[in-house]
């Protein structure tokens, strides 16, 4: 057996960042486009194209003997009336759990089965949120500042997007009245 080396990474208080910095991920609008509820306000919001998140992911095997850990970056914004979010994902091994930790700002943690059953969870600093296996997760940033949260999960979990990608969630995270909604997602 090879022995890995221990290490430690420095989080970033006032970024969110991880240094060294690790794999970054970035992903803007255009990365997300057929997620979002509102088709024209994708479209009017595509030339600007923001920046929705960034993942900064340390880098460890990605096998059993290790555990994947990284920060999430999730910038405050809208789409029409939709909240910014993250793509959303199973694992690819459907039954590796995760562990969310809130740092900075608010957001809301959806989850939900190939069952169709769904649950969320409101996550402020100090929120300490367990993704059980078999669960698909997205954040969605509900708040005005940056919402970043750390995530610790099975090194061979891997992400599965496909059934994200084509039907979504049960319920999109909109604003309504300064609050935010839960509304059912007539693509799914
Ligand atoms: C990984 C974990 C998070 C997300 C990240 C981005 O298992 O759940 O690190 O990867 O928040 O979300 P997504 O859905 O684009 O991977
Ligand atoms: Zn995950």
């Amino acid at each position: 057996t090879k022995i890995f080396q221990p290490f430690s990474t420095m989080y970033e208080f006032d970024s969110g960042a991880l240094n060294p910095q690790g794999k970054l991920i970035s992903r803007r609008l255009s990365d997300m486009s057929s997620m979002y509820q509102d088709s024209e306000a994708v479209q009017a919001l595509l030339n600007d194209n923001p920046l929705i998140y960034e993942v900064y992911n340390v880098e460890v095997p990605e096998n059993e003997e290790h555990i994947q850990h990284c920060t999430t970056i999730l910038y405050p914004g809208k789409v029409g009336s939709e909240f910014f979010m993250t793509k959303g994902h199973y694992h690819e091994i459907i039954n590796r759990a995760e562990i969310y930790f809130c740092l900075k700002g608010k957001g809301l943690l959806i989850m939900q089965t190939k069952e169709g059953e769904f649950s969320s969870l409101e996550m402020e600093p100090g929120t300490i949120a367990y993704v059980p296996p078999y669960w698909a997760h997205r954040t969605v940033n509900t708040g005005d500042e940056t919402f970043v949260f750390f995530a610790a999960y099975p090194g061979d979990a891997g992400h599965d997007y496909g059934l994200i990608e084509t039907e979504g969630f049960v319920k999109a995270v909109m604003e309504q009245a300064e609050k935010y909604a839960l509304v059912a997602n007539p693509s799914y």
